[in-house]
């Protein structure tokens, strides 16, 4: 198949890219390396250093005996996402090119608007331009559990049966959703129900857990890693509490720590979004997959990261700062998960597994954690009004330059 990644510069489609390859089917990626950007935005940078997309491709070629042809380009413009789908008429689209990260998007106005503005006109623009050039595409768009939020019954994949005053129907699930960021994920999904219907196209939403991890099967050589943000605004749960212990800072459960999540390891999303492509839904459908492995709460996730690092010689600690955001600190969480299984999904990787080897990997690149410790603490906070000065002091206190990066490693196996 010819697959189309949107994102695929990021730390999803980069290794979904990897993994596609060598599964034998064609890739074309599109970025306009907004995260690069973003990232050095708050002061940070990724724990792993990354090449350009240049030499990324080059990898491949050399690596992998591939072709990856490239579009640089923003689907916030039309006449990019037309042009290119015109040109690629690919058999599937994967959706990620997408502002990705909550905190961020509750900076302040500006990066809540730029937040839902892109999220929700790139993916008007690629329906659009499917409609026009590729109608018989498979759109399988990045979703997340957090739209569903954390209602007090069980989650249903994505509609639910509901019986309200004697008559019955199949209904969207309610979306509670808990930041700027959630919310331009909710109003996505609606957006592809909708074009689904009216443009009789293939669509599949995946309700994504928070991912960890930091390689994939595929990475067989250390310039083929993804990138690994650990920063407050763009690292997410298990992935800062690694680095947290790596850089001896407190392990930051927020709150009482008993918001449960659903994970799943990195490697896993790859082989469900590419088991999603693979079993394209039928002209006309959309269809939502609950996309994780097993539900942690962040107490959970923070205990195993303690328990192994004291095993390898750190010396970690807990530490419970107030949540900075606005969310339950302990709920019920039932989220039903079953369709990716039926198309042969089968969970890979064990957390305490992937744990470990995150850090080995972490330790490797200790010297650029150590580099940008001062942005792994939390300062966004859902309501406070004084964020951008708070930001704004961190870049200016960020140790080097982002044209600072040290070249990538050479092979190392
Ligand atoms: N949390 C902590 N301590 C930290 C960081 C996070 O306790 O140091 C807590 C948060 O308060 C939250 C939970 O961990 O309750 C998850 O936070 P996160 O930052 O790991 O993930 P989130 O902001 O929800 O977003 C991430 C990705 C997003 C994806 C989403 C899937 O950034 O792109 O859509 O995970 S989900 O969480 O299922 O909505």
């Amino acid at each position: 198949m010819k697959v189309l990644i949107t994102g695929i510069d990021g730390y999803s489609g980069w290794p979904l890219a990897l993994h596609l390859l060598s599964r034998g089917h064609d890739v074309v990626g599109v970025d306009n390396f907004v995260t690069r950007r973003r990232v050095r935005e708050v002061g940070s940078w990724s724990a792993t250093p990354i090449p350009s997309f240049a030499q990324r491709q080059s990898l491949v070629n050399q690596l992998l005996g591939k072709e990856l042809p490239f579009h640089r380009g923003d689907l916030g413009r039309y006449d990019f996402v037309a042009r290119v789908l015109e040109e690629e008429r690919p058999d599937a689209i994967v959706h990620l090119a997408e502002q990705r990260s909550a905190p961020y998007s509750m900076i302040d106005v500006h990066h809540a608007v730029t937040t839902q503005v892109d999220n929700v006109v790139g993916t008007l623009h690629l329906v659009y331009a499917m409609r026009d050039h590729c109608p018989d595409a498979h759109l399988v768009k990045m979703g997340t559990m957090g739209e569903y939020g954390t209602p007090n019954v069980d989650i249903p994949e994505g509609f639910f049966e509901i019986e309200y005053r004697g008559r019955q129907d199949r209904l969207p699930f309610p979306r509670q959703a808990g930041s700027w960021y959630h919310w331009s994920k909710v109003f996505d999904s609606g957006d592809v129900m909708f074009a689904s219907k009216i443009f009789d196209l293939r669509a599949t939403d995946v309700m994504q857990g928070v991912i960890y991890g930091i390689r994939t099967a595929e990475m067989t050589d250390r310039r083929l890693l993804t990138r690994f943000d650990f920063d407050e605004t763009w690292g997410t749960a298990l992935n800062r509490f690694i680095a947290q212990a790596v850089l001896g800072l407190p392990i930051t459960p927020y709150g009482k720590g008993e918001q449960i999540r659903g994970f799943i390891a990195l490697e896993d999303s790859v082989q469900s979004l590419r088991l999603a492509v693979e079993h394209p839904a039928d002209r006309g459908e959309y269809r939502v997959f609950n996309q994780f492995d097993a539900a942690y709460s962040v107490n959970q996730l923070a205990e195993t990261t303690h328990q192994i690092a004291t095993e390898l010689g750190l010396s970690p600690r807990i530490e419970h700062p107030p949540d900075p955001r606005i969310e339950a600190e302990q709920h019920y969480y039932a989220p039903i998960h079953e369709r990716l299984y039926a198309l042969g999904y089968q969970r890979t990787r064990e957390l305490s597994e992937v744990v470990r080897e995150m850090f080995t990997d972490l330790l490797r690149y200790r010297r650029r954690l150590e580099a940008r410790r001062h942005v792994v603490m939390p300062t966004i906070g859902w309501r406070r009004a004084d964020n951008p000065a708070a930001l704004n002091a961190r870049v200016a206190a960020s140790s080097a330059p982002p044209s600072a990066e040290p070249p990538p490693p050479v092979q190392d196996r």
